[in-house]
């Protein structure tokens, strides 16, 4: 029989379609036309083709032998208030499979506060745990052997009295600082884009990461200086394009900032170490995960190693969080599994799955055992493990590696025309194309071009509760006060107060190095607020401008009858005010989680609101001032670090107290229904779950000012 060629598929697909098979190509956010069949043609110029694992470019996997050799390291990412419950679950999880520790911290602790500070109420003991000092840290660690357990902290902003901590408990365990093995963030180009918590300004920024890839690697070989992050941008809307491009692109910015701090790149090249997520789109992640190999490798070698480890990205991997839905949630551990085998079938080193009721609360021991679980059927019963990059030589999955590596490589090429990624991230640039790509996928869910199930389509009439886990925010803070006064009580000030004026010095000079000033500053008993502060007297505070995207959402919808209809009510509204109604988006406490609140913000504005975008990091006081002197008829908290109760109820009496307590407040994000009641009893009008659409927001928050007209 002849062998038929590619032009007689065109033909019978189009007979069996009855259409062009051109109408069945997928656009994909990354502008990737992917077609419905891939064939030998489609890899003829991939110049990629052909290597062999554990050799550069080391497409098909950083190891020889991959899983078949060691499977990959089961991490997952975890922190519950406070240090014993946190010791507890881990070292329960690591009786039951868990292979490494991923620590969480509270978002007090990553801004470089102790729990006793004022402007952290509502933040201490959330979505991870409070560490104040070592005196934490040893707890947290209490019966984990540091020498043969490697601990990852996720720590950018507070990183240098963290890791100090970190080495002080290690030593006070016996474990010297050479022994310690794991990772530490210490990424933050990536905060200054999405994540939000940095503390200081851009410059002194990159010198604490310089000094710490400097310090670990002369003193500290087994441990990996920096998590280099696309996940959060991903997390924030970036393409898998945007996440490749701006994570290889900043790590390029961190081996310069160590070079021109001396360092030799074959030093610390191998102890990099990077972080991505992995959506929904199975086979692109895969193919991302390899793109990004082989594009590190290129850019390396730039800096002429001599080491092939130098040219060898690791890295960790998480399933990704906004795919997480509070709808039907069961649904989420389908989800979960299906990324989770996409980010090792594209060779992923160490990987964290989400646990089911992500979307929703931190994770019970329930949620948490499953999502553990599905990483240990994985290994052990799909056989995934035995065969090394199994997707190799798929016309599909190579014509991706090679269409993404492309693309990325096109954008990296747009950052180091900016002067590199500091100056593209002052700029704006990568934040701004991140929030556009985030907008614009609000628009197509909340149209229904992209099916999310339960949530736009197939959803259930009734949901059910499902459990969920409540941390008494306010007993965790009085315990962390109560510890701190007396690690205080009981330490020597005089040796404090040395070790931290050396810190001081340090800082200030340019000279030495800050991990090593702080480590002294640790032993003493410095507070991470202490030493977080000494080091903020001379670098300042970081203040993010705020920019609201236009334009976008607005353009999604062009002439659809549901935004007409809106914009018709809008207009009405306006026309009853005397302007435009005007709502305020408000981040509170030390939530940095600005995706929501920025989506909100421009979607929002296109529909016809005066938007006003509050700076990050507000204390409710703050807000509140600053609603009641701008006159807003609408207050959105956006809240994604479950500060909701304590917060909002704030917002709402500190606004009483200032004469503004005709100003309607609505509350969207992370939210669990069961605090629904909770919110509306405490003077909240709406509250906004995951999931909800933008327009029927829109339309919720002007059926409540026409109420309040009418009142
Ligand atoms: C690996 N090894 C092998 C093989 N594979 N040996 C023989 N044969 C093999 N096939 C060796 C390695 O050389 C290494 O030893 C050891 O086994 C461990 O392997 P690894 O691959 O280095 O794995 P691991 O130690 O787990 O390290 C993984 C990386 C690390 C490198 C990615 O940086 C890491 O653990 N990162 C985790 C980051 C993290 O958890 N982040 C959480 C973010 P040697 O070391 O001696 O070579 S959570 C953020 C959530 C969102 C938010 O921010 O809020």
């Amino acid at each position: 029989m002849a062998k038929k060629t590619f032009g007689d598929w065109m033909a019978l697909a189009e007979k069996e379609l009855k259409a062009p098979p051109e109408s069945l190509v997928w656009r994909t956010p990354e502008g990737i036309d992917v077609k419905p069949l891939y064939t030998e043609g489609d890899i003829e110029n991939a110049k990629h083709l052909g290597s062999l694992p554990g050799f550069a470019p080391f497409t098909r996997g950083p190891r020889a032998t991959m899983y078949a050799g060691r499977p990959w390291t089961i991490r997952q990412y975890a922190g519950f208030s406070t240090a014993e419950a946190s010791n507890a679950f881990y070292r329960k999880a690591l009786q039951s499979g868990q292979q490494g520790v991923s620590v969480a911290f509270d978002l007090a602790t990553h801004r470089g506060y102790d729990s006793d500070h004022p402007r952290v109420v509502g933040d201490v003991g959330k979505a991870g745990v409070a560490i104040d000092s070592v005196e934490d840290m040893k707890i947290l660690f209490d019966d984990i052997p540091l020498d043969k357990v490697s601990v990852s902290m996720t720590m950018n902003g507070a990183v240098i009295p963290i890791l100090a901590n970190f080495i002080v408990a290690g030593e006070e365990q016996g474990v010297s600082k050479a022994e310690l093995s794991g990772t530490i963030q210490n990424d933050i180009l990536k905060e200054f884009m999405v994540r939000n918590t940095y503390i200081y300004p851009p410059e002194p920024s990159m010198r604490i990461v310089a000094d710490i890839i400097e310090y670990t690697a002369k003193q500290m070989p087994k441990f990996n200086s920096i998590s280099i992050s696309g996940y959060h941008m991903q997390e924030a809307g970036a393409t898998l394009v945007q996440e490749l491009a701006f994570t290889l692109a900043d790590g390029r910015e961190y081996v310069r900032a160590a070079i021109a701090k001396g360092l030799n790149v074959d030093d610390f090249a191998g102890r990099l170490s990077f972080f991505f997520a992995i959506g929904m789109n199975f086979f692109m992640e895969a193919a991302k995960l390899r793109a990004a190999r082989l594009l590190w490798t290129r850019i390396m070698e730039e800096f002429k190693p001599q080491k092939a480890s130098s040219l060898m990205m690791r890295t960790h991997c998480q399933t990704s969080g906004v795919s997480l839905q509070e709808q039907d949630p069961y649904n989420n551990i389908v989800r979960t599994a299906f990324e989770a085998m996409s980010a090792v079938l594209g060779g992923t080193q160490s990987l964290h799955t989400n646990s089911f009721d992500e979307a929703i609360a931190l994770p019970t021991d329930f949620s948490a055992r499953i999502a553990r679980n599905t990483q240990l059927i994985l290994q052990h019963e799909t056989g995934v493990t035995k065969v090394v990059d199994p997707l190799a030589g798929s016309y599909y999955v190579e014509a991706l590696t090679n269409e993404l590596a492309d693309k990325a490589w096109t954008l990296i090429g747009e950052v180091e025309a900016l002067g590199g990624m500091t100056k593209a991230v002052n700029e704006g640039l990568p934040k701004r194309l991140i929030e556009e790509a985030a907008t614009r996928r609000q628009a197509a869910v909340d149209r229904g071009d992209e099916v999310i199930v339960g949530v736009n389509k197939y959803r259930l009439d009734t949901e059910e509760d499902i459990e969920i886990l409540a941390i008494d925010n306010a007993a965790v803070r009085t315990a962390q006060v109560k510890r701190i006064g007396e690690t205080k009580r009981r330490r020597d000030q005089a040796r404090v107060t040395s070790a931290l004026d050396q810190l001081g010095l340090v800082a200030m000079s340019g000279q030495g190095n800050l991990l090593e000033a702080a480590v002294e500053a640790a032993r003493a008993r410095a507070t991470v607020g202490e030493i977080s502060d000494t080091m903020r007297h001379i670098f300042g505070d970081h203040a993010a401008e705020l920019e609201v995207i236009k334009d976008v959402y607005g353009q999604a919808y062009r002439g659809e009858p549901e935004l007409e209809v809106l914009k018709d009510r809008m207009a009405v509204a306006a026309r009853v005010l005397g302007r435009e109604p005007r709502i305020m988006v408000a981040k509170l406490g030390q939530d940095g989680h600005d995706r929501g609140a920025k989506v909100i913000a421009s979607a929002f504005g296109d529909i016809g609101f005066d938007v006003l975008a509050g700076p990050l990091f507000q204390t409710p006081e703050e807000a509140a001032d600053l609603a009641v002197a701008s006159k807003v008829d609408v207050i959105g908290m956006s809240s994604l670090a479950a500060g909701h109760k304590t917060l909002a109820p704030q917002l709402v009496e500190a606004l009483k107290a200032r004469g503004g307590g005709d100003i309607i407040v609505v509350v969207g994000g992370v939210i669990p229904r069961q605090d629904y009641a909770y919110l509306m009893e405490n003077g909240v009008a709406a509250v906004f779950g995951p999931g909800t659409n933008v327009l029927d927001a829109a339309n919720e928050v002007l059926d409540l000012l026409e109420g309040k007209r009418r009142n």
